[in-house]
């Protein structure tokens, strides 16, 4: 497994599978000179090829993105020979120092994927949106959340005839996630918390974001978000899983409390930053089960660990705290308003 520490989980779940072949792709697979590789979106192409829309940062320190494309997802990368989507600062003057982390969502009514992108602008990250058919031309949307916020994928259709978006503001009391909704994409509103970050000594206290674009299942849309710890010696970005309503995504039914891959190996333990996973991207196996989640490790390469959507979905029902109305919690009280006094 390339798992150096492997030992220490065996006593827990192993539901995210590192592939032998990790990291992936870094920096020295590049075709022109770049400082690292990381955090890349991800989708398969009608044809069946993997695309990963990668995080590349030059020596600048600004990030741009840039397609690779595999026909197994694994090897053999064919990059593209020069950035695919560069940080347009003239027009679009919140993306003067990069774009960051992008997001890909395909949208079957509109035959197009839509691509959330982390604009870093003089106030801070914002969210911003393009869409494309080919990754080769984008139309873009522009800013459409203004700073703090980041970590944001649109869902692939739309609920009561409006687009909705999961994304992470940053306010004075904690970093959660949000949802907002829109008719055009470009005019957000009905703003909602949908998930908080736990406090005091949490894997997930203080700060959580989305990690790939929600995943549809039977049961409901699988979140996976990354939670970060800060410690003496710095932040530890994990990954954990929620579920919500496949009809009412503002609605978590089930969370799990532990993580489910953190930073173990060295790829992920040592980098520009390290200790951090960061996955911004999935592609789901033919048969509908098999999850790819491709992951930055620590913002210096790209890996990619499997897992099956079923196995995800029983350790949650065996594990994972109910979102329904559990005993002691008063009447007219919000579960979140409770997780904030009780957790
Ligand atoms: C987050 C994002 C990610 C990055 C992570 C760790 O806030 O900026 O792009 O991987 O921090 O540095």
């Amino acid at each position: 497994m390339g798992n150096s520490r492997s030992s220490n989980n065996q006593h827990h779940a192993d539901l995210f599978r590192r592939h032998p072949r990790n990291p992936l792709i870094s920096a020295a697979d590049w075709p022109y000179p770049v400082n690292s590789v990381f955090n890349a979106g991800a989708t398969l192409l009608q044809d069946g090829t993997t695309l990963l829309l990668c995080r590349v940062e030059d020596r600048k320190g600004h990030s741009h993105l840039c397609a690779a494309r595999s026909e197994n997802g694994l090897d053999s990368w064919n990059i593209d020979p020069r950035p695919t989507l560069e940080p347009d600062p003239v027009n679009y003057p919140e993306e003067l120092w990069g774009i960051e982390d992008p997001r890909i969502t395909y949208l079957p009514e509109l035959r197009k994927y839509a691509i959330a992108y982390c604009a870093y602008s003089r106030g801070g990250p914002s969210v911003s949106l393009v869409l494309t058919e080919d990754f080769k031309s984008f139309e873009r949307c522009g800013n459409i959340m203004p700073p703090e916020n980041k970590d944001a994928a649109l869902f692939p259709r739309r609920f009561n005839g409006l687009w909705a978006l999961v994304h992470r503001p940053v306010g004075p009391i904690g970093a959660h996630v949000w949802i907002s909704f829109s008719p055009d994409m470009r005019h957000w509103g009905g703003h909602k918390l949908i998930l908080a970050a736990r406090r005091g000594g949490w894997w997930d206290a203080n700060r959580i974001g989305l990690s790939p674009p929600p995943i549809e299942t039977p049961r409901g849309w699988l979140m996976l978000y990354h939670g970060v710890r800060r410690t003496a010696a710095g932040c530890i970005y994990r990954l954990g899983v929620a579920l919500f309503d496949l009809g009412d995504p503002t609605r978590c039914t089930k969370r799990g409390d532990h993580w489910l891959l953190g930073p173990e190996t060295e790829y992920e333990r040592f980098g520009d930053v390290g200790n951090v996973v960061f996955p911004c991207g999935h592609t789901l196996g033919p048969d509908g089960d098999t999850l790819s989640l491709y992951y930055g490790g620590a913002d210096s390469c790209l890996a990619v660990a499997t897992a099956s959507v079923r196995e995800i979905l029983e350790w949650l029902d065996a594990h994972g705290r109910d979102y329904g109305e559990p005993a002691g919690k008063p009447p007219g009280v919000s579960q979140m308003e409770w997780d904030a006094e009780t957790m």
